[in-house]
């Protein structure tokens, strides 16, 4: 029979995931895995009457979503109290023996990453939920089928949740940057938020390509399979095929718990994915119940923090960069120096002030740390150390131009004041081509400065006369046919892109993506943005005057008007695209607003709906399609009912909101 030769199938490959995944043990070898897999995708294609969103072949084919569904948590997912000394813990320690007198502690590692819930019902992965602001998460069952080591059936047959993290092991988060730096593709800030932007991608096939793991450590509904203790939940985990973490250990006061933490922190570095702690938690799980929980957090567990990771390390050098409004970073070359599972070289110095208050001097060893343990930053230097080293003096020419340099009174930050300065103009015509701006994939800072040595990218509307340069361009280093008409498809692509972006794209000082929204809503158009007058802008929601005078004063500069014009002959759209609403749950719909919401005032809430492309009415009728109703609603939600329209209540209508 065909469908047992499928299920037959699903089970051995599931097996043998469960062995290479979770255990680390593979029994077969790669090439006999993707024999299989291959022998079930034919199947499966040829039946497509046994679909199952449970078989491993999922795990690589994925699905598109348009978005995500939103899910209440039937238990809330909460954050957990902190704790960042051995006082603290002696502190937390107190409390819960206030209410008991000898206890057994478990003690884990906490995993960087994101908190998800897994549910399963007759022995089967039913949807996966991100943690979301703790009360409503977002489904993302389609990414989490991807992740390899999650069990896609359990030989539990009740309905159950399990929670844990999910995370990218260090290895995939470095390959992951590389890849993306060689396709000059934005990076990675660390691997929590690459594991955070791959399970939210509505093309499960990217999440599956992102290999993200996960690990499993609590498991609400303990006591009601007769469990007594976390200890045995991990252990009944484990059993069900999840992975659960090793390292758990049961300690009985706070110096064991003390010397498990001083253990780990000397394994961190070492281990092949990022903790930021270790979560202590009451092992029994009466007494948990007993403890319950405060507003926030359980009672009766606690996250111990560890401090940030510093290193000591020689300043090589000190460099200047240009940013595309000409402000100047100074930044600390350093003597490579490992630190929080990466290697260092580079740290910001923030600006002149910082270097002088901190006295730090090149060829200095100096104490760096990660803040947030993302971004590398110089702590101090040590002078016991120095020998010779003398004082830092900040130039005063620009080290690209060489033009002179500015730092105005009450500002912290030189500026290299040359508008042609080559580092501003490729900083600037990057910023056009970036994701919040014209969306032009290849144009990065990289392609950016290559194509300006070159001399074919002076401007940012240099950028649409490239299509001019085909056979010159195809020629060059790193670049090829393929590339350069994926390019050039992009450049095309963008001139669509609508005024907002366009505004974005312009780089004028006050005026980010937001504010670009609401100018290109409440103007239409370049061409009445051109002629509004400062009063005119300032009418506008959330323009202040300061706002209002830098996008003025922009739009009425003779270069900057040549520019827009150039940019329009080439075919730039300058109109606020229909398109601008993102479509989303609201837009088209006629909505009535009843009962006291508290989170937003009827005004506002009225202001976001119809920024959502929806219509705010005030009595409920056949034609109303939602009714979104607050605390103390009556006669109109009743109505809604009798009517049978749709109604929402604050939290879903909050949740729907979150999208965008
Ligand atoms: C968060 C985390 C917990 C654990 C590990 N990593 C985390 N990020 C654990 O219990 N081993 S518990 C937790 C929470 O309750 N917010």
């Amino acid at each position: 029979m065909i469908r047992t030769k499928i299920e037959e199938l699903r089970k051995k490959l599931e097996e043998y995931a469960y062995q290479y995944y979770v255990l680390d043990k593979p029994s077969i070898s790669d090439f006999e895995y993707d024999e299989l897999m291959n022998e079930l995708l034919a199947l499966e294609k040829e039946y497509p009457e046994f679909y199952d969103p449970n078989s491993p072949s999922q795990r690589i084919i994925g699905q598109v979503l348009d978005g995500f569904e939103k899910v209440v948590h039937k238990r809330a997912m909460l954050s957990l109290g902190n704790s960042y000394n051995y006082e603290d813990l002696k502190a937390f320690d107190a409390s819960i023996r206030k209410s008991a007198g000898a206890v057994t502690y478990v003690c884990e590692l906490k995993i960087d990453g994101l908190a998800c819930s897994l549910n399963y019902e007759n022995g089967s992965l039913a949807f996966g939920v991100t943690r979301g602001d703790g009360e409503v998460g977002e489904d993302v069952s389609n990414n989490i089928r991807t992740i390899k080591s999650i069990p896609l059936k359990i030989p539990y047959l009740g309905e159950v949740e399990v929670r844990g993290e999910v995370y990218m092991p260090r290895a995939s988060f470095e390959a992951l940057n590389k890849q993306r730096q060689e396709d000059d593709e934005e990076l990675f800030a660390n691997p929590r938020n690459a594991a955070a932007g791959s399970i939210r991608q509505l093309d499960s096939s990217i999440a599956a390509k992102r290999k993200l793991d996960g690990f499993w450590y609590h498991l609400p509904q303990g006591r009601e399979l007769g469990l007594n203790s976390h200890y045995e939940c991990l252990e009944w985990m484990r059993a069900q095929g999840f992975k659960v973490n090793p390292n758990a250990r049961k300690c009985r006061d706070v110096d064991e718990i003390w010397a498990y933490i001083q253990e780990m922190g000397a394994k961190r570095s070492e281990l092949p994915y990022d903790i930021d702690g270790i979560v202590i938690k009451v092992d029994d799980l009466t007494l948990q119940q007993t403890l319950g929980f405060t507003a926030k957090s359980p009672r009766w567990a606690t996250a111990y923090k560890f401090p940030p990771e510093e290193a000591e390390t020689i300043l090589k050098d000190i460099f200047l960069t240009v940013g595309r409004t000409g402000r100047i970073t100074p930044n600390a070359a350093l003597e490579p120096v490992r630190l929080a599972g990466t290697s260092v070289g580079f740290a910001s110095l923030h600006n002149e002030d910082l270097i002088k208050e901190r006295d730090i001097r090149v060829g200095d060893t100096v104490v760096v740390r990660k803040a947030g343990d993302i971004i590398p930053e110089v702590v101090r230097s040590i002078p016991e150390k120095r020998s010779g080293q003398i004082p830092y003096v900040f130039p005063d020419t620009c080290p690209i131009c060489g033009g002179v340099i500015v730092r105005l009174a009450g500002e912290a930050n030189h500026h290299c004041i040359n508008p042609d300065c080559p580092a501003r103009v490729t900083e600037s015509i990057a910023h056009f081509a970036s994701r919040d701006a014209m969306e032009i994939e290849g144009l990065g800072i990289q392609r950016v400065k290559q194509l300006n040595d070159l001399g074919y990218l002076k401007s940012v509307e240099d950028i649409y006369r490239l299509k001019d340069k085909r056979e010159e361009l195809v020629v060059l280093e790193g670049f090829g046919q393929r590339s350069y008409d994926k390019l050039m498809e992009a450049i095309e692509a963008s001139k669509k892109s609508g005024l907002s972006k366009v505004l974005v794209g312009l780089g004028i000082s006050q005026i980010g993506t937001k504010a670009a929204k609401t100018l290109a809503q409440a103007f239409g158009s370049m061409t009445a943005l051109r002629k509004a007058s400062i009063e005119d802008l300032m009418e506008i929601r959330d323009m202040g005057e300061i706002s209002a005078q830098s996008l003025y004063g922009f739009l009425h500069q003779p270069n900057n008007e040549a520019l827009i014009d150039k940019l329009q002959e080439y075919g730039v759209v300058m109109e606020s695209q229909k398109q601008e609403i993102t479509e989303n749950f609201f837009t088209g719909k006629t909505v009535v607003l009843t009962g006291t919401l508290e989170k937003y005032d009827r005004k506002q809430a009225t202001e976001i709906l119809e920024a959502c492309g929806a219509k705010v009415t005030s009595s409920v009728t056949s034609k109303t399609d939602l009714v979104i109703y607050g605390e103390g609603a009556g006669s109109k939600l009743d109505k809604a009912n009798q009517l049978g329209v749709a109604t929402m209540d604050e939290i879903s209508f909050i949740a729907e909101l979150q999208d965008f």
